[in-house]
């Protein structure tokens, strides 16, 4: 794969630059993009009903399990090229930022410090009711998808739901503070395996192009973000990432 000059040199001489992935950048770890998910038990379901409270107080069964099936995947999953190469561009970049729409931990598991989980994780359980942390480790999830009774909390009662964001929920405050801030002082920002439909993530690209960073766009197909994207690299992340940091910082 062949990179621009200019992109080599912008790369190369930036002091701040910011990450966005999305699911895209764990698909080649073999952990589902949030609609591939949608399998077997859950083949079907509208993913913004699955992923939200409303589905949850509907049936906690069916959505507990959804998650502990999703967790069962990224427990078996290993990091991939994509992420151990953003996890080595802090090595060459002053000030690097890795902002993740993922509740998966393959981020921090490739060598990544302080990663900004815009949508929280799925290694932290949390109180439906008074959102307490789970106080005591999850069992180890079932290898079969199935419907799953979530836990109790032990301070209230009321079922344990995942750590995450959910459709029509807020964004934690000082996660996307932090985020924001990085997309409007970087000089250079990748935007890795995202389709930029969910907000207010996709506006984190928007406001670094109109910011006057160059975005880069690595994707296999193109997304919503592309009018605001200064170039696209088109291919699947765990090739092009690795690729692209042996041509900037190796000389
Ligand atoms: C909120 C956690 C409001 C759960 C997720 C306008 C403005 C503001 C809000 C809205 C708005 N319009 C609609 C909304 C509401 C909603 C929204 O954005 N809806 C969308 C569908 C239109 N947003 C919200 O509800 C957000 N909250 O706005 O609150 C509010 C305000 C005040 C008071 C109260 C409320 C919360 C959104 C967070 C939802 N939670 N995740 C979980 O994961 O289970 S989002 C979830 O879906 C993922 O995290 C991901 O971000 C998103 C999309 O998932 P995927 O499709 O799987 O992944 P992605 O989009 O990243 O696409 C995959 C890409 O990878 C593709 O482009 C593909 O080509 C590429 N790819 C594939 N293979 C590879 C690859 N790329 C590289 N390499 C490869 N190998
Ligand atoms: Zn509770």
């Amino acid at each position: 794969m062949k990179f621009s000059q200019s992109l080599i040199d912008e790369l190369r001489q930036a002091q701040q630059v910011a990450v966005l992935t999305g699911a895209g950048v764990s698909a080649e770890s073999g952990v589902a993009t949030f609609r591939d998910a949608l399998t077997g038990l859950w083949f079907n379901f509208d993913p913004e009903l699955l992923g939200s409270a409303e589905g949850f107080s509907n049936n906690p069964p069916l959505v507990w399990g959804w998650y502990e099936a999703r967790r069962y995947s990224v427990l078996n999953a290993e990091p991939n090229p994509a992420h151990r190469a953003i996890a080595a561009l802090a090595k060459h970049v002053p000030k690097l930022t890795v902002i993740t729409q993922n509740i998966d931990d393959l981020h921090e598991r490739a060598g990544s410090e302080r990663v900004l989980h815009l949508h929280g994780s799925i290694f932290q359980p949390k109180c439906s009711r008074c959102d307490l942390p789970y106080a005591s480790p999850l069992d180890s999830p079932p290898e079969v998808e199935q419907m799953l009774e979530p836990p109790r909390c032990t301070y209230c009662g009321n079922y344990i739901r995942p750590g995450v964001v959910w459709f029509g929920e807020t964004l934690p405050t000082d996660i996307w503070q932090q985020s924001e801030q990085a997309a409007i002082t970087c000089q250079v920002m990748l935007v890795i395996g995202t389709s930029g439909m969910v907000w207010p993530a996709a506006r984190l690209p928007m406001l670094a192009h109109n910011a006057g960073a160059r975005v880069i766009q690595i994707n296999p197909e193109s997304t919503e973000l592309d009018d605001y994207v200064t170039e696209t690299l088109i291919g699947k992340a765990g090739e092009v990432m690795p690729t692209l940091l042996q041509a900037v910082f190796t000389r």
